[in-house]
């Protein structure tokens, strides 16, 4: 009988599958340019950072850290519901709070800094064409070893979605150039809504805050030509008002060669079919989240 009860253990042990590596967020409030550089480049990089010119702009307060460095992003759906997304380890840059309950406790996460330095950031504004609040960004200057490009794996999330048209707004700028877009052209934000995996209030659908989700995506920017150092700059920021946070999920930025900038290996999402409850909650929430909003400007 024993050993029956052994085999039996034996065999299971074979067929289940091993357990997933829990998704970790870790605020960074020290040493945090360095912190969050090391987490953000892939190994073998290729990439040589001129370590003099690494910038940083974020909260770093004890409890309201802005940024973090994540490991195990592997977000499976509890309800099966919607797909599983990955993304290799890296950083968090928010426009709000990386230090954040691990299931979506409310529609409308916000967190407004008031600390100097975290307001505007000009190269979101301008990309946007709105105000930007709230900014957190790395910044380098850089070499390669080889090749004409870098690449990182992203996935964009928001409490802006869905009850909102306010555009948070992620940039991934290489030599001044933008190239984070979703496929079909429009900048990082919080639409088009097609783009999300939902993870509805109250639901824990997926292991965190945010109400969505979009999947990993490569984005790839071309250095310019004629120059001998290149510029990164990988920013974040709210638009509109400093309400509502969004955050981005970037890692494996490495070297690469390729024929042209953007969005790589696009794979477009369908729509999530919402639940009509979860519909009748984002309707009584976007009338809130319209009134909250007109009243906090
Ligand atoms: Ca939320
Ligand atoms: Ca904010
Ligand atoms: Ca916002």
């Amino acid at each position: 009988m024993k050993t029956n009860v052994k085999n039996l253990t034996i065999a299971l042990a074979l067929i289940l599958p091993a357990p997933a590596m829990a998704f970790i967020i870790s605020p960074v409030n020290s040493d945090a340019a360095a912190t969050l550089f090391a987490a953000l480049l892939g190994p073998d990089s290729g990439i040589n950072v001129d370590m003099t010119t690494l910038a940083f702009v974020g909260k770093t307060t004890v409890g309201e850290e802005q940024s973090a460095t994540y490991t195990g992003m592997n977000l499976v759906p509890d309800d099966g519901v919607g797909a599983t997304i990955t993304n290799p380890d890296g950083i968090l840059l928010t426009s709000g709070h990386a230090n954040m309950p691990t299931t979506n406790t409310e529609s409308n996460f916000s967190n407004s800094l008031s600390q100097p330095g975290t307001g505007s950031n000009a190269a979101l504004s301008t990309l946007s064409g709105n105000n930007t609040f709230d900014q957190n960004f790395l910044s380098f200057d850089f070499t390669l070893a080889a090749g004409n490009a870098v690449s990182a794996n992203f996935v964009f999330a928001s409490d802006e979605f869905p009850t909102q048209t306010v555009t948070d707004i992620f940039g991934f700028f290489v030599d001044g150039v933008n190239n984070a877009f979703f496929p079909g052209g429009a900048l990082v934000s919080n639409v088009p809504q097609a783009n999300f995996q939902s993870n509805p209030v109250g639901s824990s659908r997926y292991p965190n805050e945010y109400n969505g989700f979009t999947p990993s995506l490569t984005v790839t920017g071309l250095l310019a030509p004629g120059l001998t150092t290149h510029n990164m700059l990988i920013a974040i920021a709210d638009t509109f008002d400093s309400i509502f946070d969004s955050g981005v999920f970037i890692g494996n930025l490495r070297s690469t060669t390729a024929s042209s900038g953007g969005i790589g290996d696009p794979a477009p999402v369908a729509s999530v079919p919402v639940p009509a409850t979860y519909a009748l909650m984002a309707i009584g929430l976007a009338l809130l989240g319209a009134l909250r909003r007109r009243s906090a400007v």
